[in-house]
C-alpha cells in the first residue's frame, strides 16, 4: 500500500473503532473493541503501524503522525466510554451532544425595577429616600393624616390590625409623618415600600402591594411646583412628549386633591407616532394644613405637596401585563422576561 492508502485505511479504522466503542454495552465488550483495534499483536491499528517500516523513509513521518493521532483518539474514546459505563444505572444515558445550558441570568423583579426607576428620577431631582416600619399605630397611619378613625379608610374591614391600635400600614404616608416629626423643612423625600390592605386577591388587587409616596414641604411651595415637578417626572419616565392632566379628587390628607393621568406618545416600528389614551397613574395634592399642624409645623409658614402611586400598576402599563397576580406567582417563564442579566 502507498502512504496515501495507509492514511485512508487509518481513518476508516478510526471511524469503525469509534462506532464500536459507542455501541459497546459493558466493560467486556469494550475490552474486546480495545483488543481488536489497539491489541499489541494483531489489533488492526497496530498492524498498520507495523507496516510503517515498508514505506519509503520520506513517507514515514506523515503516516506515523496520523497513526498516533488515531491511536490517541480511539484510546480516549475507550476511556470516556469506560467511565460512562462505570456510572450507576440511570445516569449513563446523559446525552453529551446536547447543547450546554446557558448560564442562569438573575434579575430584579419587574416591580422592584419600576420602584428603582421611579425613585431614581426623584433622586435626580433632589429627593431623599425615607424608610419606616411596616407595622405602625393608628396615629401614624390615620389620625396624623387627618383621617379620623371613623373614616371608611380606617375600617377594620379594609385594614389588617395586629393588636389594638397597631396595624400593617395601609399606605407609606406614616413614613412621611415620622420624617416630618424628626426634621424641620425643607423636606423632599420619596418613601417606597410594602403596604397592606384587606383586599381579595384578583387581577387588580393584592393584599400586599408596593407603594411609592413623595412629599415636599418648604416655605413658598405652590401648586406650580407641584404640577411642574410631576410633569417633569412623567417626561423622564414615559418620554419627553408625555403630557399630564389633573382631575379633581379627594384624599383626607390633601386639599386640593387630584388624580393624575398621563398621555404618552408612542413611536411605532414604522416610525409613525400615536398618542395613548389618558391613563391614571397616581393620586396627589397639596398637603392639608391640618397634617402640617399634627406634626408641629406652622401651616402659615410652610406649604407642600404629596403624591402616591403603585409601581405594580405602573409596571403593568409599561409591560402590557393585564393581571397583577402574574407578578406574584413566581412563574419563571414570566419573570425571566424581565431579567437583564445583572
Ligand atoms: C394614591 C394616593 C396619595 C398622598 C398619597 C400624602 C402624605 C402625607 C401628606 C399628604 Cl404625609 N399626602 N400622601 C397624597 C395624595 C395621594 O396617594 O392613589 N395612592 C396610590
Amino acid at each position: 500500500m502507498s502512504d496515501v492508502d495507509l492514511i485512508g485505511a487509518l481513518q476508516s479504522l478510526e471511524r469503525e473503532a469509534l462506532a464500536a466503542v459507542a455501541s459497546a454495552g459493558d466493560e467486556r465488550a469494550l475490552e474486546a473493541v480495545r483488543v481488536s483495534y489497539l491489541g499489541r499483536s494483531d489489533g488492526s491499528i497496530s498492524l498498520v503501524l507495523r507496516r510503517l517500516g515498508t514505506l519509503p523513509a520520506e513517507a514515514r513521518p506523515a503516516v506515523g503522525q496520523e497513526a498516533n493521532r488515531v491511536k490517541g483518539a480511539v484510546s480516549e474514546a475507550l476511556e470516556t466510554r469506560s467511565r460512562m459505563l462505570a456510572r450507576p444505572a440511570g445516569t449513563a444515558s446523559i446525552d453529551l451532544t446536547l447543547p450546554a445550558r446557558s448560564p442562569w441570568k438573575g434579575g430584579l423583579h419587574p416591580i422592584t425595577q419600576a420602584v428603582d426607576e421611579i425613585w431614581h428620577i426623584f433622586r435626580d431631582m433632589g429627593f431623599a429616600r425615607a424608610r419606616g416600619p411596616e407595622a405602625d399605630t393608628e396615629w401614624y397611619n390615620f389620625v396624623a393624616l387627618n383621617t379620623p378613625l371613623d373614616h371608611p379608610a380606617a375600617d377594620e374591614q379594609d385594614t389588617l390590625y395586629l393588636v389594638d391600635s397597631v396595624l400593617l400600614r395601609s399606605h407609606t404616608s406614616p413614613v412621611q409623618v415620622r420624617t416630618m416629626e424628626r426634621h424641620e423643612p425643607p423636606i423632599r423625600i420619596v418613601a417606597p415600600g410594602w403596604v397592606y390592605r384587606r383586599d381579595t386577591y384578583d387581577a387588580t388587587h393584592t393584599p400586599a402591594f408596593m407603594q411609592i409616596e413623595g412629599l415636599v414641604i418648604d416655605e413658598g411651595v405652590s401648586f406650580v411646583d407641584f404640577k411642574a415637578t410631576l410633569a417633569e417626572f412623567a417626561r423622564r419616565y414615559w418620554g419627553p412628549d408625555t403630557r399630564i392632566r389633573f382631575r379633581p379628587s379627594f384624599f383626607p390628607f390633601t386639599e386640593p386633591s387630584a388624580e393624575v393621568d398621563v398621555k404618552r406618545v408612542i413611536t411605532r416600528e414604522d416610525g409613525s407616532r400615536v398618542e395613548t389614551d389618558w391613563l391614571e397613574v397616581m393620586g396627589a395634592g397639596m398637603v392639608d394644613p391640618a397634617v402640617l399642624e399634627n406634626v408641629g409645623y406652622d401651616p402659615e409658614r410652610y406649604t407642600g405637596w404629596a403624591f402616591g402611586m403603585g409601581p405594580a400598576r405602573i409596571a403593568m402599563l409599561k409591560h402590557g401585563v393585564d393581571d397583577l397576580r402574574t407578578f406574584f406567582e413566581n412563574d419563571m417563564r414570566f419573570l425571566a422576561q424581565f431579567a437583564s442579566g445583572r
